[in-house]
């Protein structure tokens, strides 16, 4: 009998070393596990907002346009449209965030009825054939569609030979696409603007 309660106090003794040593183990190792998930999610968290905050980025600059590291910003332009139906200059490089003058001269000699040239810039995501066809339908007002008026940014004066006009407008950063409403032009005549 005696025995019998030796070897149980030292089992007992032993389960409840074991036990607690366990315990022990155990707690540090869930505080730890805790600790690291915690943090996983706390970087995951701040990559996450980072690649939100390049992604707003990428939406407003810029789409590749070819070239354009070549041209220098400049706020003050001067494009010619001629009778072969071109603009002499196709990329446009500005500040975005501040006025912009450009003049825009048609150097050709045709008259204005079959050769009249404008520019018109038009908002980013603006649907070029749609625009151009409403565009063509509007001879009474020198080639700009009332009904798209909100697809416009700036625009000049339709042109006769020799004649020029000058516009001033501000972007926001981002890639324009300009063109000639007069019928027929916008196919060949266009540039771009990129603002940045
Ligand atoms: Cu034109």
């Amino acid at each position: 009998m005696f025995l019998y309660i030796i070897l149980n106090f030292i089992n007992n003794y032993f389960f409840n070393i074991t036990f607690n040593m366990k315990k022990l183990f155990i707690i540090p190792a869930l505080a730890i596990a805790v600790s690291i998930a915690s943090c996983g999610g706390n970087n995951n968290t701040t990559a996450s907002n980072d690649q939100t905050e390049q992604t707003q980025e990428e939406d407003v600059v810029i789409e590749n346009v070819p070239g354009i590291e070549n041209v220098a910003i400049s706020n003050a332009w001067v494009v010619q449209g001629n009778d072969q139906m071109k603009f002499d200059t196709e990329l446009i490089h500005v500040k975005a965030g501040e006025d912009v003058q450009l003049t825009f001269k048609n150097v050709g000699t045709m008259p204005i009825e079959s050769m009249g040239h404008n520019l018109v810039i038009l908002k980013p995501g603006v649907d070029l054939a749609t625009f151009g066809g409403e565009a063509a339908a509007a001879a009474d007002n020198q080639y700009i569609p009332k009904s798209s008026l909100s697809s416009i940014v700036a625009h000049t004066k339709l042109l006769g030979p020799g004649e020029e006009d000058v516009i001033t407008f501000n972007l926001g950063k981002g890639v324009y696409t300009y063109i000639c409403s007069f019928p027929g032009h916008f196919g060949v005549m266009q540039g771009k603007i990129v603002a940045e």
